[in-house]
């Protein structure tokens, strides 16, 4: 089973800005969690970041044919970018959308998400671990079973 994990812009700070916000630990650290998880769960994960819409839009269009399911947390680019919707729409891949913060408790301009409209459910909130649940629940939905 072969997972894209994709992460938008500014995601590649992470620990050096706003830790009240999402944490101390590095983008390096979020890369090996998810590896981690991912050598766990016996799948094979792809984890791409960019701080550029169409990147992230070739990335998606990329996927096709390529690999099992997306996880994607989209960063600002959840609450502006119809591309990413309609890409993650025009590959059919099932997806999943993971925020490390809650976006809906936050400012009123995040609370409406393009590319959650494209995917099967969000994980919000949870930090590092929206990414494991993120996982779990996609390889349970690949494998025809019910959601963990
Ligand atoms: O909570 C999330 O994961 C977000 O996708 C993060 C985005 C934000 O625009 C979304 O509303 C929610 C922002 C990512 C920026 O990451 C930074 C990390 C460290 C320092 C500054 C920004």
């Amino acid at each position: 089973m072969k997972l894209l994990v994709l992460n938008g812009p500014n995601l590649n700070l992470l620990g050096l800005r706003e830790p009240e916000i999402y944490g101390r630990k590095t983008y390096p650290d979020l890369e090996s969690y998810i590896l981690e998880i991912a050598r766990e769960e016996n799948v094979e994960a792809t984890i791409r970041q960019s701080n550029h819409e169409g990147c992230l839009v070739d990335l998606i269009q990329g996927a096709y044919g390529v690999y099992d399911g997306i996880v994607i947390n989209p960063a600002a680019y959840t609450h502006t970018s119809v591309a990413i919707l309609d890409a993650l729409k025009a590959v059919a891949l099932p997806a999943v959308e993971v925020h490390l913060s809650d976006p809906t408790k936050r400012e009123p301009f995040r609370r409406l998400s393009y590319a959650g409209m494209a995917c099967l459910t969000t994980f919000a909130g949870q930090g590092f671990e929206g990414y494991r649940q993120a996982i779990l629940f996609l390889k349970s939905y690949l494998e025809g079973g019910r959601n963990p």
